[in-house]
């Protein structure tokens, strides 16, 4: 493959950017190599500088569920852009937004934009601890909620990836307010709870984890923690800047049937721009300002192009609920390749699956949570990444994250992905 633009624009990007890069897990650091810089994209399909190809399996690591280049997102944010990018002041667009979250995700009565999923779950728990009247909030371990200050506490996704799950730079006053407990584990949690009686504002967490690669809640998990949050007054929050809109219209909450007193929001709901949310019940809401006293604000919250982009993909999800299945039968059809091939080379793997997302561990343990996540064989894993690449599939440059379908991948990608697949593991597996 050629690489030759690609390694000349990383080595310029290396003097004024950390890293060369504007998000750690872009730099290939936890697969070896070097970053590939996209020129244009187009359905399932990323060409990059040099010209090469790749089938796209994390479509921005989330928001491109329609696949790149979609006529509609497109010519709504081409109108957008000729009224105005950006005003400061409310528009029509907004409300058309709150109403249509609300309608499609019913726990959320009301709902504030921000810019980021990091933005939206900062601002949540500020809400929820204005709420309790109380400072803690328990994560779990290897899940990410962005890098606020105290959620880099165990935190899965890049900080995992680097091999820094707690970040230099928090304060100990911060950390010490985050608790953290192992996911799917309820006993953990209750633990937790009563070990800290009456100081825990919120529990936060992914309701299918996506940032220790995917990891899906055990059955009665999530049950579990509404009893405990019902029972013990926390507010119960599911981060679903992944799952939200992905794993059915009305997200996680709606495929589990669990709700959530608050709800974060994030990447499909911008279609692609820049915008995150956070909202639920309207008694905790309420309490936002300036209908209430806890501060949040934002120059481009609801800025009318993101707001375009992100009401032409949730009118299109909503009216086309069918693309549900699609995605499910096109993530089995993937899955059940891997599955033959690997059990043709008999490696030892996990795959972990919910609706369009899905990802492969080089494990024989059941991966249920961030212990069992790191007992995958990251340089394997490297080596497959890379080699997947060579072959035209472009994976999430880490264990610990998930790969996220497109509704653009159809059968002729599927044969392409599982045929690479068998031919990357062959490779990988005749080295060993
Ligand atoms: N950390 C995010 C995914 N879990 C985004 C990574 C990126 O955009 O580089």
């Amino acid at each position: 493959m050629e690489k030759g633009k690609s390694k000349s624009i990383f080595a310029q990007a290396q003097t004024h950017i950390p890293g060369g890069v504007n998000s750690p897990v872009r730099a290939f650091r936890a697969v070896g190599g070097e970053p590939i810089f996209m020129e244009s994209a187009e359905g399932a399909y990323m060409t990059d500088i040099d010209g090469n190809q790749f089938i796209d399996l994390i479509n921005s690591w989330g928001p491109m569920i329609l696949g790149h280049g979609n006529g509609l997102i497109a010519e709504a944010v081409k109108e957008a852009v000729t009224k105005s990018l950006s005003f400061g002041t409310p528009t029509s667009a907004e409300v058309e937004m709150a109403d249509l979250i609300c309608s499609m995700i019913p726990s959320m009565d009301k709902v504030r934009m921000v810019n980021s999923g990091t933005e939206a779950t900062m601002s949540a728990i500020r809400v929820a601890r204005g709420y309790t009247g109380r400072d803690k909030i328990v994560k779990c371990e290897g899940c990410y909620h962005g890098h606020g200050d105290s959620f880099l506490i165990a935190a899965g996704s890049g900080a995992a990836t680097m091999g820094e799950p707690d970040s230099p730079g928090v304060t100990k006053g911060t950390a010490q307010d985050t608790l953290t407990a192992p996911y799917n584990d309820l006993t953990a949690m209750s633990e937790i709870v009563a070990a800290h009686k009456g100081q825990v504002a919120a529990i936060i967490l992914e309701p299918v984890a996506g940032n220790m690669g995917c990891v899906t809640p055990v059955a009665g998990y999530l049950e579990g923690l509404r009893k405990l949050c019902d029972d013990e007054g926390i507010v119960l929050i599911f981060d679903e800047v992944m799952t939200g809109f992905r794993l059915a219209p009305g997200g996680a909450q709606e495929l589990y049937g669990v709700s959530p007193d608050m709800t974060t929001l994030g990447k499909i709901i911008g279609g692609g721009m820049p915008v995150g949310a956070y909202g639920g019940k309207e008694e905790i809401m309420d309490l936002v300002s300036p209908k209430g006293p806890v501060y949040q604000a934002g120059t481009l919250s609801g800025n009318p192009v993101a707001m375009a982009a992100g009401l032409a993909m949730l009118h299109y999800l909503d009216e086309h609920r069918a693309l549900y299945a699609q995605l499910e039968a096109t993530q089995n059809k993937i899955v059940s390749g891997f599955q033959s091939n690997l059990d043709k080379l008999e490696l030892n793997y996990t795959i972990n699956a919910v609706g369009s997302m899905f990802s492969l561990f080089f494990t024989d343990k059941t991966v249920l949570d961030f212990d069992t996540a790191k007992t995958s064989d990251l340089d394997l894993f490297g080596r497959y990444f890379n080699a997947m690449l060579e072959r035209g599939v472009y994976l999430a440059p880490s264990q610990f994250e998930t790969l996220f379908l497109s509704k653009a991948i159809g059968d002729k990608e599927i044969e392409q992905i599982v045929k690479a697949n068998y031919e990357a593991l062959e490779e990988i597996h005749s080295v060993d």
